[in-house]
């Protein structure tokens, strides 16, 4: 009867959840299940022995509806306290991009890391991760973090934990995706800061299990990339970064800002939103501006969007 180790303050908390239910349910066996061994044993068929005919009893009945009626609402009111706990990400979490893939996991980091299958972060900082698929859907989970979450193409889904015991971590996926689904395994490493100040300056990590063997050249950041990539797929010709008119809308002070659309519904422009206005240029027409846009589904790839994104938001 033991769980993985609880390696976050969140876990903690399921756990504790997790066990009050455990014990209360063990707990109503017994006195079920019990009270009717005992009534079928004392009770059981006797010759010229007629039962008392019991029609109701209101202190019996008031008990039994009132006593569960708290209970569950006990268990309802904790559990929706620890799950807006795991729901809200800190505003100063790390933020690390995810893609599932038929069968693996990519990891893309704020300052232009990429990794295959293992993820790398500090110990004792919010992390929130920034999850896409590239093909069907995938499921992340952190059994240690009691963590899980969908990650589905075409959208972006978020998870966020604060890790709190350094050393590895199993990765899952946990929905079926195909025939190496079983294999579609990572590991991931929760740095002290030691190790995370030697990983963030691109210095080999002194880890026994870790295929990473990392370089010493400075890459350009995930923003970096992005304005590259602006400039490549030719977004430039019809958008600026520094607020100067062009055909379409500029990027200046564009995340998280509320965009006003032409059939007068206001939306906010977050991670979904930019993904959506990339892919599906038309599904929200940004008001003033025609339907000139071309789609890029295919055209940018799951890595460069998140790049493109990244530097979207630098951009504040
Ligand atoms: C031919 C001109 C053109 C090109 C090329 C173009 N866009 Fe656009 N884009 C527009 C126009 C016009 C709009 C506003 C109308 C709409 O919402 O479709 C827009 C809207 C957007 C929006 C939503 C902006 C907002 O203020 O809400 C984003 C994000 C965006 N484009 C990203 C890109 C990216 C990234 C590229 C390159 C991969 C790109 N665009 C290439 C013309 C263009
Ligand atoms: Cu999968």
């Amino acid at each position: 009867m033991s769980l993985p180790i609880a390696a976050t303050d969140v876990a903690v908390m399921w756990d504790h959840l997790y066990w009050f239910l455990v014990w209360l349910s063990v707990f109503f066996f017994v006195l079920v299940v019990g009270t009717m061994i005992y009534f079928v044993i004392k009770y059981r068929h006797q010759k010229k022995q007629k039962p008392v005919f019991i029609t109701g009893n209101h202190t019996l009945e008031v008990i039994w509806s009132i006593v569960p009626l708290l209970l569950v609402l006990i268990v309802f009111v904790w559990g929706y306290v620890v799950y807006r706990k795991m729901i809200h990400a800190p505003p100063n979490s790390l933020e690390v991009r995810v893609i599932g893939k038929q069968w693996l996991w990519q990891f893309q980091y704020e300052d232009g890391k990429t990794t295959v299958n293992e993820l790398f972060v500090p110990v004792n900082q919010p992390v929130k991760l920034i999850m896409s698929s590239e093909d069907v859907i995938h499921s992340f989970f952190v059994p240690d973090f009691r963590v899980k979450q969908d990650v589905v193409p075409g959208m972006y889904t978020s998870i966020w934990f604060e890790p709190t015991v350094p050393g590895r971590h199993q990765i899952f996926c946990a929905e079926y995706c195909g025939t190496s689904h079983s294999q579609m395994l990572a590991d991931l490493y929760v740095l002290s800061e030691g190790d995370w100040a030697q990983w963030k300056a691109g210095k080999k990590l002194n880890l026994k299990t870790s295929r990473i063997s990392m370089s010493n050249v400075p890459s350009p950041t995930l923003a970096e990339q992005g304005k590259k990539l602006m400039l490549q797929k030719g977004c430039v010709a019809c958008h600026s970064d520094d607020g100067s008119p062009r055909p379409g809308p500029t990027y200046k002070n564009l995340f998280n800002s509320k965009v006003e659309l032409a059939n007068g519904q206001v939306v906010i422009a977050d991670e979904n939103y930019l993904r959506e206005s990339i892919e599906t240029p038309q599904a929200k027409l940004v008001k003033g501006f025609g339907p000139l846009m071309p789609t890029f589904r295919g055209i940018v790839s799951e890595e460069e969007i998140n790049a493109i994104i990244a530097y979207i938001k630098s951009l504040k």
